[in-house]
């Protein structure tokens, strides 16, 4: 792994809970850091920072949390070789509304979707409020020029921007731990709600989610709730932009992969294989919770036991339950449902010598955690809803013998990390209880090539990957500003030009080379503009880089020795040669999205729809109702849910809203051009949000020219279409030789 430089003096972790706990030891009380994945990945980066043993200035810091009966500690005992702790105590009715009221009461069922145990009080967002403003307070005590805060989790969602605010310059990232729901659930939340939540958050500077799915419905909801620019994956602002993205959280593999050898862990496995006296053993562990899906899960198991009497006496479900919330009564109430589901399939099928499910309400120690995880044939992890689910993660680790067989939902975020795994619908117990009869019959071999496959998974983004990757997002969004440098001194640029051995022009056409005008059929390129196009290609490589359709692009440019690229990186035509069709997506999705661009047409008359080979689009520059932004808007959000085989973009254009399949773009075409000759000089000029694809995937040196006004990738702005022409003719009499 390479370690890119680090944009930060010191790393100050914020979330609501603090990861430590006081200890009594024959020195006095000390502070000790529990083992959980966020701990060992926020220590791999102090090991990054070369911070273990360094002064005290270097330490890491965390705010969180803490019970006020520690208030009374002595300052010095919360801090340790590594970790400062700075506890956030709360006023006991504050904690109560923003914690149990408005998080748990309120976010966690909204944003894992189960809106009908939502509770909206209005009190309960005071108190979120308050005690965002009471951990501000805490960081704004301890923060210095150069540091990194780094704030966790739907508990501190107002806390990043309330630390812009007060600290325009820090550097701040944002990782979210729950799924990110989508724009129907979002628009539950009272307006001013919603506002200040994603406000709040996009006061950072990176912001993380585990997986796409989570990126996407953020910055759906963006655009709805703050109408906010977007441009590739980041939001934009005035003065600065967010990235957002999916880092994946895991695990630290080497620990788990370590530990099922260790001596007290073997000891326990043999103790319970030996109790439990059953050939087959399946095993799942939960906090208490209505998203893990445990009811269901028992029904499934008591369905395959039913289907499947051949497995009976053979079989044994450990199912551990860790206690939580239940002094709520939802929690309350489910625990009942798990007891009496568990009664009924004892009571069912058990014999003498047999219990099927053995039910532990109960935590588990971490030696007891990976014998089980060692010990057992199935792990069978079913929530209803889980932003990541590191459980599954830490049973693949742990597997380093390579067997065993893992049954993961579909609706865990890490099902879409581990493919190999038999997928399941948690709600289907005929789907849960033939993955169990499957996992129970797979041959060693099946078991091993699924196992493998997975633990490479989780091994290449352990949870050090995911903190690093985090991390190198802040460096690359420091190399990159959205920001344009300048405007172009188009001598100095033109001399480099003429210089140029080997040059590569990418440029744009609607906006670019022609005019906008309100029927796209009637952009042409002026006469004069083709001869400087055609003196051009003689001596570059010049690239017409398009949204156009293959036939409008080879019509207008005939006779001219340039390469074209039409609807967007879908179609390559270099001179003298034909067409190559670059995208082979499938096109399940044309027909949806057509309809409903189609009933745009009928509401908005004056618009039209293209079709294209690959693409579709609604163009409204004719369109006259006052609102249309916003209505472009509304659909391409509602096009963003186009269920479809392949990922689609939804690109939002200067008076167009286009889908086509998102894996080509012009980004991905002009570095494959850049790609192909040593060129020492390129230039891309456009002036649409497509062109900022372009712009960011070339190389850094490359010439990129922002036309007209808006932020950009590009490095260089001209201010109008027109002054391209003028560019490219002072270009063309460059490596014009002079004659007569
Ligand atoms: C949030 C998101 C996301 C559980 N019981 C025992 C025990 N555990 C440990 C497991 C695992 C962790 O607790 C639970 O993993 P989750 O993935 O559910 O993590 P949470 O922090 O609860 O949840 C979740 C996660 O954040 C990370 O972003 O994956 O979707 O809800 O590490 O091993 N450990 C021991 N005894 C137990 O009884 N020792």
């Amino acid at each position: 792994m390479t370690t890119s430089k680090t944009p930060f003096n010191r790393l100050l972790i914020v979330s609501y809970r603090l990861p430590f706990t006081i200890h009594q030891t024959p020195e006095g009380l000390s502070l000790k850091q529990n083992a959980g994945g966020l701990v060992s990945a926020v220590l791999s980066m102090a090991e990054r920072l070369g911070q273990p043993g360094a002064p005290v200035a270097s330490k890491i810091h965390w705010v969180g949390h803490a019970d006020p009966a520690l208030q009374s500690v002595d300052p010095a005992v919360f801090e340790n070789e590594t970790f400062v702790a700075h506890p956030v105590f709360l006023d006991e009715a504050v904690n109560k509304g923003f914690y149990e009221g408005f998080s748990n009461d309120l976010l966690w069922p909204l944003f894992h979707y189960f809106p009908s145990y939502a509770s909206f009080r209005e009190s309960d967002f005071t108190c979120y409020q308050q005690a965002n403003a009471r951990f501000l307070e805490e960081v704004l005590a301890l923060i210095e020029p150069g540091d990194l805060v780094w704030i966790h989790d739907f508990q501190l969602m107002l806390l990043p921007n309330l630390v812009r605010e007060a600290r325009p310059d820090t550097r701040i990232g944002y990782f979210f731990h729950i799924p990110f729901p989508n724009y129907e659930i979002i628009k539950l939340l009272p307006r001013a709600w919603r506002q200040q939540l994603i406000q709040g958050v996009l006061g950072a500077d990176v912001l993380g989610f585990h997986t796409p799915d989570y990126v996407q419905h953020f910055l759906q909801s963006v655009s709805e709730v703050l109408a906010l620019p977007i441009i590739g994956n980041r939001v934009v602002f005035p003065d600065r932009s967010a990235v957002v993205r999916d880092f994946p959280i895991s695990v630290d593999f080497a620990k788990f992969n370590n530990s099922g050898q260790e001596d007290a862990v073997v000891a326990m496995r043999h103790g319970y294989l030996s109790l439990l006296r059953h050939p087959k053993l399946i095993f799942s562990v939960d906090r208490l919770d209505y998203t893990k899906g445990i009811t269901s899960r028992l029904q499934g198991f008591e369905r395959f036991l039913h289907q499947h009497p051949e497995w009976r006496d053979t079989v044994t479900f450990v199912m551990t339950v860790v206690p939580s919330r239940d002094n709520i009564p939802q929690y309350q109430e489910i625990k009942r449902e798990i007891e009496e589901t568990v009664g009924r399939i004892n009571g069912l099928f058990g014999s003498i010598g047999w219990r099927p499910v053995v039910y532990l309400y109960s935590s588990l120690t971490f030696t007891e955690l990976l014998a089980l995880y060692t010990a057992c044939d199935v792990a069978l992890i079913t929530p209803l809803r889980d932003g990541m689910n590191l459980v599954c993660k830490e049973f693949v680790a742990s597997r380093e013998d390579g067997r065993g067989v893992l049954i993961l939902s579909e609706l865990a975020g890490a099902a879409q990390e581990l493919p190999d795994a038999l997928i399941i619908n948690p709600t289907d117990t005929q789907e849960v209880a033939d993955a169990i009869h499957k996992a129970l019959v797979m041959t060693p071999r099946e078991q091993e090539g699924r196992m493998r496959k997975m633990r490479d998974r989780v091994q290449n983004y352990s949870v050090f990957r995911w903190s690093h990757d985090f991390l190198k997002a802040f460096d690359e969004m420091m190399n990159n500003p959205l920001e344009l440098e300048t405007d172009l001194s188009v001598p100095s640029f033109v001399t480099a030009f003429a210089d140029a051995n080997r040059r590569l022009m990418l440029v744009d056409f609607d906006g670019t080379l022609a005019p906008l005008v309100n029927n796209p059929a009637d952009a042409r390129p002026s006469n004069a503009l083709k001869t400087v196009l055609h003196g051009l290609a003689e001596q570059s490589d010049l690239v017409v880089i398009s949204g156009r359709n293959r036939v409008f692009l080879e019509k207008t440019f005939a006779g001219i020795p340039v390469y074209l690229v039409a609807e967007h990186g879908a179609f390559l035509k270099k001179p003298d040669a034909p067409w190559e069709r670059l995208d082979l997506s499938a096109d399940d999705w044309q027909e949806t999205v057509r309809e409903q661009m189609q009933a745009y047409v009928d509401r908005f008359p004056g618009s039209f729809v293209e079709e294209k080979e690959t693409a579709i689009a609604w163009h409204y520059r004719m369109a006259e109702a006052e609102d249309i932004e916003a209505q472009a808007v509304e659909l391409a959000a509602s096009l963003r849910e186009t269920n479809a085989l392949v990922p689609l973009a939804v690109i939002q254009g200067s008076k167009v809203v286009e889908v086509k399949p998102a894996h080509h773009s012009k980004g991905t075409v002009a570095l494959a051009i850049a790609e192909q000759k040593p060129y020492d000089f390129i230039v891309s000029i456009g002036d649409d949000t497509t062109d900022e694809d372009m712009f960011r995937q070339l190389p850094n040196w490359a010439y990129t020219l922002k036309v007209g006004s808006g932020t950009s990738n590009a490095r260089y702005r001209l201010a109008r279409q027109r002054d391209v022409e003028t560019l490219l003719t002072q270009m063309s009499e460059a490596i014009t030789p002079v004659t007569g």
